[in-house]
């Protein structure tokens, strides 16, 4: 039999062998207050109608997984420059290959080493029924800034965060003091002023817009796009806890960088692209399921409020 002390050097092993840059560990059953739900009520979830379907399961974990014990929160590095095109940004995050299967294969491995010490696991990035952020700060890999963000001491935001909900309890880490202090860059940063008392109305968030959106961008949020043609970094890059580290910046994992062919890219060529060749240099990359005609879209809202 093996000590949860045990049990957890050996998840935190394997992660940081696969590429995950901190682990932390919160206990399945926290109280997650009514931030969600306030949210939600509020509509600032904006046309995401399934955030409404998943909420029972975000404030209870034991219908995402019986039995659950514990929540393993993992953070993975994502592109720390800036990512442009020739004309446009695209964000960090989305630079590279697909980030929902590049990690969900580093998951099944976490999992099949929980499976032997006997735990049932569910695993997720991104797109699961699990309060990621919420989690993430609960397990002490940073806090929750003003920009809604997880930010860490060491790193700030730009990373992914994974979650793995197990049956097996594990030692659970405290949460750390908030850092913002009397800081409010990454509000007066935001083009569209959609950050309010930590949290982001998505109906005003240019990443909603470029992304999720299956409505027309309203005339106010496009005059702000600026060079927005796929996600948005400013909350981010205003963070003082984002500026480089000299010497200290972590290693990114080269799936996660643009490759050559999108980074030349004018806004002609992106205007002129086929199906056949959109699907050719977006496949496999988070940009490919936005589809043509909303990148489209979003090429044309360049500077269109200059
Ligand atoms: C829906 C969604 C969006 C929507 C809505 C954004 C929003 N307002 O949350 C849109 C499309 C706009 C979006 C945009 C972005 N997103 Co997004 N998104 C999500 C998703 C799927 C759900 C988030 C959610 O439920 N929001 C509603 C709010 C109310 O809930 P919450 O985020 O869980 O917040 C909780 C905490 O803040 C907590 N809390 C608040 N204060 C405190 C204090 C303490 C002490 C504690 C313990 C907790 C706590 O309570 C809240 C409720 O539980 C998550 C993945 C996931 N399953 O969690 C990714 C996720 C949050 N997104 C992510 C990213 C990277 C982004 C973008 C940066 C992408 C980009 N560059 O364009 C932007 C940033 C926008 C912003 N400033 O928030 C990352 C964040 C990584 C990080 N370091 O935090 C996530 C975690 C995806 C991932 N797995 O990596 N996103
Ligand atoms: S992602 Fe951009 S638009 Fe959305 S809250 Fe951050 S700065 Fe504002
Ligand atoms: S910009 Fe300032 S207020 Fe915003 S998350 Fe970073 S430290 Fe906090």
């Amino acid at each position: 039999m093996c000590s949860p002390a045990s049990m957890r050097q050996a998840v935190e092993y394997a992660a940081k062998a696969l590429g995950f840059s901190a682990v932390g560990i919160a206990p399945a059953h926290a109280d997650q207050g009514t931030l969600l739900q306030d949210w939600l009520q509020s509509g600032q979830h904006a046309d995401m109608t399934w955030m409404e379907r998943h909420l029972p399961a975000r404030l209870n974990p034991e219908l995402v997984l019986p039995g659950v014990r514990s929540v393993i929160m993992l953070t993975y590095e994502y592109a720390r420059t800036d990512a442009r095109t020739t004309h446009g940004s695209i964000a960090r995050y989305a630079q590279g290959e697909d980030y929902h299967k590049l990690l969900a294969a580093k998951l099944a491995d976490l999992d099949e080493t929980l499976a032997f010490y006997g735990g049932t696991q569910r695993c997720f990035t991104d797109s699961g029924p699990v309060s990621e952020r919420f989690f993430a700060a609960r397990a002490g890999l940073g806090w929750i800034g003003r920009n809604g963000l997880l930010v860490r001491p060491r790193g700030g935001s730009y990373c992914f965060l994974a979650s793995i909900l197990t049956t097996l309890e594990l030692p659970y880490d405290s949460p750390m003091p908030n850092h913002c202090g009397n800081c409010h860059r990454c509000e007066q940063a935001c083009p569209t002023a959609a950050l309010h008392d930590g949290c982001c109305d998505a109906r005003r968030c240019l990443s909603y817009w470029t992304i999720e959106a299956h409505e027309e961008m309203p005339p106010d949020i496009r005059a702000a796009q600026g060079e927005h043609l796929y996600g948005c970094d400013a909350c981010q890059q205003a963070c003082p806890w984002n500026r480089p580290r000299p010497g200290q910046e972590p290693a990114i994992d080269p799936h996660l960088l643009m490759p050559a062919p999108f980074a030349a890219l004018s806004p002609q060529a992106l205007a002129q692209l086929t199906q056949e060749e959109f699907e050719r240099l977006f496949v496999g990359t988070p940009i490919s399921r936005i589809g043509l005609a909303h990148l489209q879209d979003n090429v044309k809202g360049i500077n269109a409020g200059d």
